[in-house]
């Protein structure tokens, strides 16, 4: 098979660089190692920022968005116990996010490739990527039951995610990784229940942080922090809500409405930047160059906007003869990525329970809350950061 630009990765970054460019009429096929249904199938982001709104509808997908996501002007912190309200939108100078889980979005995107006839090609194995960085054009091999097919292209993109073969075809002298490991998980529940509020609450208890988020006034996203040995055989559904309750203010926990669980999970936290996010004629974007841990809800966020870049450095590539945007590329959009790493180490440290904290950290942790909220320039800080830097 021959492509313009080969994507690797089905997940959202992928799906929507694809759409993009073919809007464009530039041509893309999309590798991905798992079925539609399981992509589908994973509950994670649920807060989108204008940036990525904004993509959304110039791929001709953001419609459902538009008309199913709830606009938040705020959120709740709760600190042991009392709540405070961020304003989102007065001290962001009137922006807002959009409540949309990343399902719904990853299915809209599928359902625009679908129509468009976009080539995305399911359940591949032993994906492999050649001639990235030499003289001829790169290609990428893999298998189907017993065939290896072979693609040619002009770029590939490395959209696979953080487990994906991509970013571990630079070779060891040339990528960097910084990392930072986080000592608990968060155990996440959806249910069918309505939400306990109608914003999102963010609450710092000595038992452990949780969050109450949400999908829909008929769905419901809540977590809490567990220590990593923790499984998710170990949280039936009542010992989950005990404990939601527990860290939560007396007067939220006594109208949290309960119910089964239609998807448990335990993620691990993770800080982690790959640089340089170019080499050759690869590119890669999103959770395959960086992770960030869930608090600020900046990792889906912080693949679009590598997308954006990616997008009109293809665009003007393809369409002007114009490489300026390729060759910036790594450098303008680890710039970004770096500071959504630190917006979520910031948030992390300041509302988890850190199993090794002294007495001296706990003081400086109760300080960092208190200066926040005491603080307009410091509330301005969180608001731009939360609703999404520039691009
Ligand atoms: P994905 O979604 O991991 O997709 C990568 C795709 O690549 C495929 N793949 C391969 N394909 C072919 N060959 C191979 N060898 C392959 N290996 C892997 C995978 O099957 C997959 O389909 O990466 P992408 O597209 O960069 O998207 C990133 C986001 O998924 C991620 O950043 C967010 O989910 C993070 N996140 C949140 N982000 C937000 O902006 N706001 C939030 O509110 C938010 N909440 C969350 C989150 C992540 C969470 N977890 C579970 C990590 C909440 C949670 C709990
Ligand atoms: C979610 O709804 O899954 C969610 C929301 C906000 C976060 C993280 C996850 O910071």
């Amino acid at each position: 098979m021959k492509t313009q630009v080969c994507i690797i990765g089905g997940g959202p970054s992928g799906l929507l660089l694809s759409q993009l460019l073919d809007l464009k009429g530039i041509d893309t096929i999309v590798l991905e190692k798992h079925s539609r249904e399981y992509v589908l199938g994973r509950i994670r982001a649920g807060v989108l920022e204008h940036g990525f709104a904004e993509l959304m509808r110039e791929a001709e997908c953001g419609e459902r968005m538009d008309r199913e996501g709830e606009t938040h002007d705020g959120f709740e912190i709760s600190d042991n116990g009392v709540l405070k309200r961020v304003d989102l939108k007065t001290y962001s100078g009137g922006s807002s996010v959009i409540v949309y889980g990343q399902t719904e979005l990853t299915r809209d995107l599928y359902e625009a490739r679908d129509k468009r006839g976009g080539k995305v090609i399911h359940n591949v194995e032993d994906v492999k990527l050649h001639d990235l960085n030499a003289q001829t054009p790169p290609f990428v091999t893999y298998r189907d039951g017993d065939d290896i097919r072979r693609i040619d292209c002009d770029f590939v993109i490395g959209a696979d995610g953080f487990h994906g073969p991509s970013r571990k075809a630079i070779p060891a002298g040339v990528l960097r990784e910084y990392e930072k490991v986080y000592p608990f998980g968060w155990l996440g529940v959806l249910s069918r229940t309505k939400p306990v509020n109608p914003e999102l609450i963010y609450a710092r208890h000595e038992r452990g942080f949780a969050l109450c988020s949400l999908r829909s006034q008929v769905l419901s996203r809540y977590y809490i922090q567990v220590p990593l040995t923790d499984t998710v055989e170990d949280w039936s559904d009542e010992a989950f809500w005990e404990e939601l309750k527990k860290r939560l203010p007396e007067e939220v926990a006594a109208r949290l409405e309960t119910g089964p669980s239609i998807e448990k999970s335990i993620a691990p936290l993770r800080s982690f930047v790959a640089e340089p996010m170019r080499w050759g004629n690869l590119f890669l974007a999103g959770d395959a160059a960086h992770i960030v841990p869930p608090t600020g809800a900046r990792g889906l966020n912080t693949a679009a906007s590598d997308i954006h870049y990616l997008y009109h450095a293809m665009v003007d590539h393809y369409l002007k003869g114009d490489d300026t945007g390729l060759e910036q590329y790594s450098g303008k959009a680890l710039a970004r990525v770096w500071k959504t790493q630190r917006f979520s180490w910031l948030l992390t440290s300041m509302l988890h329970t850190f199993p090794d904290a002294n007495p001296y950290d706990q003081k400086i942790q109760a300080a960092d809350i208190d200066y926040l909220f005491s603080s307009e320039a410091a509330k301005s800080m969180l608001a731009e950061n939360y609703v999404g830097l520039p691009f």
